[in-house]
């Protein structure tokens, strides 16, 4: 109850932040985009990390108005990015939307808000989705319709983890799908987890969606996915989640 209370002040109070974790094409290692991670800087407890407050927030409702932050926020940044580099490839930001949020009403006349008042092109924007929260109804199904409508990118996240995930690729209006983590962490000595990664990387190509695999750590990790046709990769190895700052660096580096 006590963060529940909390919650709706850290947003009138400002103590969300972002912070942007690369992507990289694994074809040249090159930074192509960014997810957006949220963060609260509480200020008595100090940085409380997401997964301890957005369950809370989907159950109570709040994660429409976080969700809503977050994804003004990261379209405010990509713009920024866009005119510190105004002749480099534009990053593709990715934003987290929840299953509450996917399906309150506002949501694609925000997205579509955000990115015209921030002069960003539609394709910059990845909306990354979790099987669990695309649930099989007709708000779902049309939100995900009308954002592919306005020319912004749907990722499946964490793809692999849930029940549902084949059915979802019939139905569901994807460009991207990413592999969860948990297939990566000991794929180069564990079959199952490599026979699974080569499935969902050739449905993938057969289903003409992009793919991006998470949570590489190892350059073997990096060697085995990429051959495995992987097109984008993100993790620790190249880089954890960092403040914007860090990304212009590595923008103005030439990554
Ligand atoms: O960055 P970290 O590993 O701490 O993130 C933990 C979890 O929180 C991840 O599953 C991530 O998808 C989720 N998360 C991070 N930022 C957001 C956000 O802005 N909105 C939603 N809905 N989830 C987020
Ligand atoms: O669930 P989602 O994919 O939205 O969230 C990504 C989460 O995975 C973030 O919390 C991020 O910090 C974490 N993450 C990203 N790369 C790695 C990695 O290489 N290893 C581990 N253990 N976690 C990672
Ligand atoms: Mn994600
Ligand atoms: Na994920």
């Amino acid at each position: 109850a006590v963060l529940i209370r909390e919650l709706a002040t850290a947003l009138e109070e400002d103590q969300f932040t972002l912070v942007y974790q690369p992507i990289v094409r694994l074809a040249d290692e090159r930074l192509t985009g960014v997810e957006a991670l949220i963060r609260w800087n509480h200020p008595t407890r100090g940085l409380v990390s997401p997964v301890e407050f957005i369950p809370v927030a989907e159950r109570t409702g709040q994660i429409v108005a976080i969700g809503r932050w977050a994804l003004r926020e990261a379209c405010r940044q990509a713009a920024v990015w866009r005119a510190e580099l105004p002749g480099a490839e534009p990053l593709t930001v990715g934003v987290n939307v929840a299953g509450r949020q996917l399906r309150d009403a506002a949501l694609v006349g925000d997205v579509a808000a955000a990115l015209s008042g921030n002069g960003l092109p539609p394709g910059c924007l990845s909306i990354e989705v979790t099987e669990t929260a695309v649930l099989d109804d007709e708000e779902s199904h049309a939100a995900m319709l009308a954002l592919r409508e306005l020319g912004v990118r749907l990722a499946l996240d964490d793809f692999g983890t849930a029940a549902s995930s084949l059915g979802l690729l019939l139905t569901c209006p994807v460009t991207t799908l990413k592999l969860d983590r948990s297939f990566v962490e000991s794929i180069t000595t564990v079959g199952r987890q490599s026979a699974v990664a080569t499935a969902v990387s050739q449905m993938a190509a057969a289903l003409e969606f992009s793919s991006v695999a998470e949570g590489i750590e190892t350059a073997e990790q990096r060697d085995l996915l990429r051959d495995l046709g992987y097109r984008y990769g993100q993790g620790y190895y190249w880089s954890r989640p960092v403040p914007p700052s860090r990304i212009t660096e590595l923008r103005a580096a030439g990554r």
